[in-house]
């Protein structure tokens, strides 16, 4: 089991209370299709993913986007059992969806890069720490149900 510190908790209720899921998960999820563009073959019902513009004004990418940060409500309020908290997310994405879950790297990337950006000086070491350890756990959680 994962161990957090309270500095550790205090700091990912902190970021998650405060942050702005529209803004956030739109250019989370639209720098990891615009970085990593074999990540858009999930999207291929969503519309124009042609350039880098249509990605960013995509209202289909920015709502899944904002959709999967909220997903990430599901971690902060299950901080100790967040395995369990994301079988069935895991479940769908490996059995359903077929997402590869080296994606989920590589978005958490994205988001740590979007969050940093959006907090500037107060998005310190310690943040850093706390915000990866917390997402590195999420993405174990979610490639569980993969064999
Ligand atoms: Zn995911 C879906 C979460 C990542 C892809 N997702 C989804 C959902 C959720 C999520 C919640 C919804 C479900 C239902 O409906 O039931 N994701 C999530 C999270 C994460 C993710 C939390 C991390 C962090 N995803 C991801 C990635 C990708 C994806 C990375 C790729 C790239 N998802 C997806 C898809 C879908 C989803 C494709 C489906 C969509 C639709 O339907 O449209």
């Amino acid at each position: 089991m994962v161990e957090w510190t309270q500095q550790e908790r205090s700091i990912i209720t902190g970021i998650f209370s405060n942050l702005d899921y529209e803004e956030i998960g739109a250019k989370a999820l639209s720098r990891c299709l615009i970085v990593y563009p074999w990540t858009q073959r999930y999207f291929g019902a969503y519309g124009d993913l042609s350039t880098n513009e249509a990605i960013k004004s995509n209202p289909k990418i920015a709502a899944h986007g904002v959709k999967v940060l909220h997903g990430l409500d599901r971690a902060v309020k299950n901080m100790d059992n967040i395995k369990a908290a994301y079988a069935e997310l895991s479940v769908l994405h490996s059995e359903k969806l077929h997402v590869d879950p080296d994606n989920f790297k590589i978005f958490s990337d994205c988001l740590t890069i979007v969050v940093a950006a959006k907090l500037g000086d107060a998005f310190n070491a310690d943040t850093q720490s706390a915000f990866q350890k917390f997402l590195s756990v999420v993405v174990s959680a979610l490639g569980r149900q993969y064999h």
